[in-house]
C-alpha cells in the first residue's frame, strides 16, 4: 500500500510545476487579471520564517484568485542594493555583488522549494544594472520636472557609518543601524520633491479606507502631518544701523495672538544669525555649536531643559501693537513652518517650561475654566473663551481664529495658511552599493544630466573590501577613472555625482517593472502597465507602513503625471501579515528562540509549514511557533491524502455521476465551496482551514458508515479537499489531485461551481447512541429517513463495538436527530 512522504512528493510536483509554467499568466486579455505582490526580500542570508509567512499569505491569494479563473500576475525578485553587502564586501575584500548574488541564488532556491506560485521568469533585482538604468532614468525624469534638486542642508551623520541618515532612520537620536549617537553634518544633498505631493498623498488616502490597514493609514496621515492656521508677519524694531525688518511665523492658533509674550528663532537656521544684535553674537556662535550634536528628536523632547539666547531684539505684535523681545533656542526647528515662532506660553507646552526658564511673562487669553497658567505653571490647551484680547474677547476659539486671520487680512500683515510635517525626500547616500546618480557636475555647465543613451551609469566592478570602507564621503569619490568623464554638454573635464541612491527609490517603482521586466527600450510599456496595474492585492510587514508605502505612492503619482501610467496609487490592498514569534516573542540572536525554517521544512515538510502558518491565525495576527503543531499538520495532510488514496485504490475517477451521490454529503461539500469563496474574499483563510478539515472528517465518516467509498459524493467532496488544500499545501494537493484522476494542475483547475439546491438545507448532526449512551455522530440531511439513519448508525464501528455480539433488542429512531440501539441482555 502507499504511504504518504511529503519528500516524495517535493521531489516529485516541482519539476512538473516548471515545465508547466503554471504561474505564468496569459496575458492574453481572455480572462479577467488580477496582480498580487509580495514586498520583495532583501537577500541577507537564506530565507527565514518571516519570509515564509508573508509569502504563504500572498500565496494564497494568488492560487486562490487563479482557481476563481483570473489571470494571475504574481512575480519575485529582490531588493538587492544596501549596506550588508558592502560590509560583507569590506570584511571580506570582496565586491558587494558577490555575497548578493549568492544569497539571492540560495533563496531563490528557498523559494521554489516552498512552492511560491511565481512567474519567475520576470524575475529583477534592483542592483541588475538592467534595473538601475530606468531607475537613473526615473531620477533624470523628477529632475526635468524640477522634483529633483541639491541643497547644502544640515543632515543626520552617523559618524560611525559614515553616512548620511533619514529622519526615519534615527531613532531615539540613534543611529538605526548600529546605535551609534547620530550628529549633524552640512552636505550638499538630493532631494525629491515629495512636499509637492503632500495634499494629494493625503486626500488619496480616502479612496484607500477599508483597503488598507487603519493603522497604516493613520500612520501615513500623521507623517504627512497637516495642519492648518496662518502666517503672521511681525516687524522688528529699528534698533541703530539695523533696519526694521519683517519676520514670519506660523502658527495654528491665530486666536492667541495677544497672548504672545516673546518670539523664538530656530537658534540654527540662517535667520537667527541675520537677527542677532552684535553684543549676542558670540553668545549665540557657542549655543549653535553646542546644538550640533543633538537630533531634531532629542530638539523636541519635552523632557529636556529649555535653553536658549536672547538676541537683543524687539519684536512688535501686528494687531496689539506691543513689544516684545526675540529668543533663539533649540526648541524650534529651522526646517519647519517658517523657522520662527511666537511664543504664547499661557497655551503651549514647550513655550510655557521656556518662559519659566527664561522668566518670561505668561498672560492668559483663552479662558479654559482650568486655573489661570500664570500661575498654575501649566499650559492650558483646550477651548474657552477669548480674555486679555481686545477684539476677539468673547469669542469661542474657532470663532476667535477665524477674526484673527480676518484682522491680519485687513492689516496686510498675515493670512490663512497650511503647513504639512513631511519633509522633502534626502536620497543622497554617501556609500557604494546603490543606484549611482547620474549626473555629471561641470565647472562651466553646472549641474549635467548624463545622457539617455549612455545610461546606466555602472558601478564600477573593481572596488573591493577597504576601497568601499566609510570615508565621510562616498567611496566612489576616490575612484578618479570612475569618476572624471568629460561633461556631456561642452566637452570639458568634469565629474560624475559620486552617491549613490537611497534604496527606497529602487523599490517604489519595483512593482511597475514587474509588468514589463525584460524591456529594454522604455522603463515599460504603458499599454501593459495600465492592463495589470495598480496592484490588487499587496502584502507585506507593518514596518514598512511609512516609508516605502509613501515613496511608492509618490512615485506612482508622479509617474501618472509624467502621463507614463493612467492609475495614481500603486496598491488598491494591503496586507500587514503578523509576525513568526517564539515563546511570544520575536526571534532573534540575543534571545536564541530563532527557528530555522529551513530545518522546520525538512522535519516537515513544505506542505505543513504552510499550513501551520495560515492554519494558526489570522494572517495580520502574530503566530507563536512555540504554540503550534506542524506534526498534528503532517496527520492532517495524510489524511486528506489518504481519502484521494482510497479513491484512486478503488478505481473510482471523475467520471462518476455526483447528482448520484449521497445527499447530505454533497450538501456539506457545496456549502464548504460556498463558504470557503467568502471566507477567502474577506481573508479568513485559517478558517477556510479549519472548513477543510471538517469536510475531510465528513468526508471519512460517510466512507466509513455505510455507502462506502465508492459514494460519487466521495469524488466530489474530496476534489474539492484538494482544491482547497492547493492554496496551502501544493504539493499534496497536487497528489491528490492525480489519485482523483485528474490531469496537473490542481493550481489551473476551476473552482466549484455551487449548486444552490445544495446549500437550501444545513445538515444537522445526529446522534447515535447504544442504551442512551452516544456512541457516534453524524453530520445528515434533516430529511435524511427513518431507513437512512438506522443503516448510518449500524454501519458505524463505534456502535458495532458498544452492540458486541449481542444483537439488537430495540431501536428507538427519532430522525433526523437520534436513534438510540438498545442490544439483548
Ligand atoms: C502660537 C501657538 C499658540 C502655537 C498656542 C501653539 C499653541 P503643528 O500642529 O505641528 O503644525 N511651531 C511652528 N513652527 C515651529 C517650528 N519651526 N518649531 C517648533 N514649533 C513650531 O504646530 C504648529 C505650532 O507649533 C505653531 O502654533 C507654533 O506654535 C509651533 F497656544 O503658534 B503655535
Ligand atoms: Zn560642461
Amino acid at each position: 500500500e502507499r504511504s504518504y512522504s511529503f519528500k516524495e512528493l517535493e521531489a516529485k510536483w516541482m519539476p512538473v510545476w516548471e515545465d508547466l509554467q503554471v504561474f505564468k499568466p496569459l496575458d492574453d486579455g481572455s480572462k479577467e487579471r488580477r496582480y498580487v505582490l509580495d514586498m520583495f526580500p532583501y537577500p541577507s542570508g537564506d530565507l527565514h520564517m518571516g519570509h515564509a509567512e508573508a509569502f504563504a499569505m500572498a500565496d494564497v491569494v494568488a492560487r486562490y484568485w487563479k482557481l476563481r479563473g483570473y489571470d494571475v500576475l504574481h512575480p519575485i525578485g529582490w531588493d538587492s542594493f544596501g549596506l550588508p553587502a558592502e560590509n560583507a564586501a569590506i570584511k571580506n575584500n570582496a565586491h558587494p555583488s558577490e555575497w548578493t548574488y549568492a544569497n539571492i541564488e540560495t533563496q531563490a532556491e528557498s523559494f521554489k522549494r516552498f512552492a511560491i506560485a511565481s512567474d519567475w521568469s520576470r524575475r529583477l533585482h534592483t542592483s541588475d544594472p538592467e534595473y538601475y538604468k530606468w531607475t537613473q532614468w526615473i531620477f533624470q525624469q523628477l529632475h526635468k520636472a524640477g522634483l529633483a534638486y541639491r541643497k547644502d542642508h544640515p543632515v543626520n551623520w552617523c559618524p560611525k557609518d559614515q553616512t548620511v541618515l533619514a529622519n526615519e532612520q534615527v531613532v531615539g537620536g540613534l543611529c538605526e543601524r548600529c546605535g551609534t549617537e547620530v550628529t549633524k553634518k552640512t552636505l550638499n544633498q538630493w532631494y525629491f520633491k515629495i512636499t509637492e505631493y503632500a495634499e494629494e498623498l493625503l486626500a488619496d488616502m480616502e479612496g484607500l479606507h477599508g483597503h488598507w490597514p487603519e493603522r497604516v493609514l493613520a500612520m501615513q496621515n500623521n507623517w504627512i502631518g497637516k495642519s492648518t492656521g496662518a502666517t503672521v508677519r511681525f516687524q522688528i524694531k529699528e534698533q541703530g544701523a539695523q533696519a526694521g525688518k519683517d519676520v514670519t511665523v506660523y502658527t495654528t492658533r491665530p486666536d492667541t495672538l495677544y497672548g504672545a509674550t516673546f518670539m523664538v528663532v530656530a537658534a540654527d537656521a540662517a535667520l537667527a544669525e541675520e537677527l542677532v544684535a552684535p553684543e549676542h553674537a558670540a553668545e549665540l556662535d557657542a549655543y549653535r555649536e553646542q546644538l550640533s550634536h543633538l537630533s531634531d528628536i532629542d530638539r523636541l523632547s519635552t523632557e529636556r531643559k529649555k535653553t536658549g539666547v536672547y538676541l537683543g531684539r524687539t519684536a512688535i505684535n501686528p494687531l496689539s501693537g506691543e513689544e516684545i523681545p526675540v529668543w533663539a533656542s533649540d526648541y524650534v526647528l529651522a526646517d519647519y513652518g517658517t523657522g520662527m515662532i511666537m511664543a504664547v506660553p499661557a497655551h503651549d507646552d514647550r513655550d510655557i517650561e521656556f518662559a519659566a526658564a527664561m522668566d518670561l511673562p505668561i498672560r492668559m487669553v483663552v479662558d479654559t475654566g482650568e486655573e489661570d497658567p500664570a500661575v498654575s505653571k501649566v499650559a492650558t490647551m483646550g477651548d474657552g473663551v477669548l480674555v486679555n484680547s481686545g477684539p476677539l474677547n468673547g469669542l469661542p476659539k474657532d470663532e476667535a481664529i477665524a477674526k484673527a486671520i480676518e484682522l491680519l487680512g485687513e492689516a496686510g500683515t498675515g493670512e490663512a495658511a497650511t503647513n504639512y510635517r513631511l519633509r522633502d525626500w534626502l536620497i543622497s547616500r554617501q556609500r557604494f552599493w546603490g543606484t549611482p546618480i547620474p549626473v555629471v557636475h561641470c565647472d562651466d555647465c553646472g549641474e549635467v544630466l548624463v545622457p539617455e543613451a549612455q545610461l546606466p551609469v555602472t558601478l564600477p566592478e573593481d572596488m573591493r573590501g577597504e576601497d568601499l570602507a566609510p570615508k565621510g564621503q562616498s567611496p566612489l569619490a576616490a575612484n578618479d577613472d570612475w569618476k572624471n568623464v568629460p561633461c556631456p554638454q561642452c566637452g570639458g573635464a568634469a565629474v560624475r555625482d559620486t552617491d549613490t541612491m537611497d534604496t527606497f527609490v529602487d523599490s517604489s517603482w519595483y512593482f511597475l517593472r514587474y509588468i514589463d521586466p525584460n524591456n529594454d527600450e522604455k522603463i515599460f510599456d504603458s499599454a501593459e502597465v495600465n492592463k495589470w496595474g495598480p496592484v490588487d492585492q499587496y502584502v507585506g510587514g507593518v514596518e514598512h507602513a511609512i516609508l516605502h508605502l509613501l515613496y511608492s505612492r509618490f512615485l506612482t503619482k508622479v509617474l501618472h503625471d509624467l502621463k507614463l501610467i493612467d492609475f495614481d496609487e500603486p496598491f488598491s490592498a494591503l496586507l500587514n501579515q503578523g509576525q513568526v514569534l517564539n515563546g511570544g516573542k520575536a526571534m532573534s540572536k540575543s534571545l536564541g528562540n530563532g527557528v530555522d525554517l529551513g530545518e522546520q521544512l525538512d522535519l516537515y515538510g513544505v506542505d505543513a509549514i504552510r499550513l501551520t502558518m495560515v492554519f494558526a491565525s489570522p494572517p495580520e495576527d502574530d503566530i507563536d511557533w512555540a504554540d503550534v503543531s506542524p506534526g498534528a499538520s503532517v496527520k492532517f495532510l495524510n489524511r486528506a491524502w489518504r481519502l484521494a488514496a482510497d479513491l484512486n485504490a478503488a478505481g473510482v475517477g471523475p467520471d462518476v455521476d455526483y447528482s448520484q451521490g449521497a445527499t447530505a454529503l454533497r450538501q456539506a461539500t457545496h456549502k464548504t465551496v460556498d463558504e470557503a469563496a467568502r471566507l477567502l474574499d474577506s481573508q479568513r483563510f485559517n478558517v477556510v482551514i479549519a472548513r477543510t478539515m471538517e469536510l475531510v472528517n465528513t468526508t471519512r465518516k460517510q466512507i466509513d458508515s455505510g455507502a462506502g467509498v465508492t459514494d460519487p459524493a466521495v469524488h466530489e467532496a474530496v476534489t474539492v479537499v484538494a482544491q482547497l488544500l492547493s492554496l496551502v499545501a501544493p504539493y499534496t494537493a497536487e497528489e491528490m489531485w492525480e489519485l482523483l484522476g485528474y490531469e496537473p494542475s490542481v493550481a489551473t483547475s476551476s473552482w466549484l461551481e455551487v449548486d444552490p439546491a445544495l446549500l437550501v438545507e444545513d445538515t444537522i448532526t445526529a446522534v447515535a447512541q447504544v442504551k442512551g449512551k452516544v456512541r457516534d455522530r453524524f453530520e445528515v440531511s434533516p430529511n435524511i429517513s427513518e431507513e437512512e439513519l438506522e443503516a448510518l448508525a449500524l454501519a458505524s464501528a463505534n456502535v458495532q463495538r458498544a452492540i458486541g455480539d449481542k444483537g439488537v433488542r430495540m431501536i428507538i429512531n427519532r430522525a433526523p436527530k437520534l436513534i438510540n440501539i438498545v442490544p439483548n441482555n
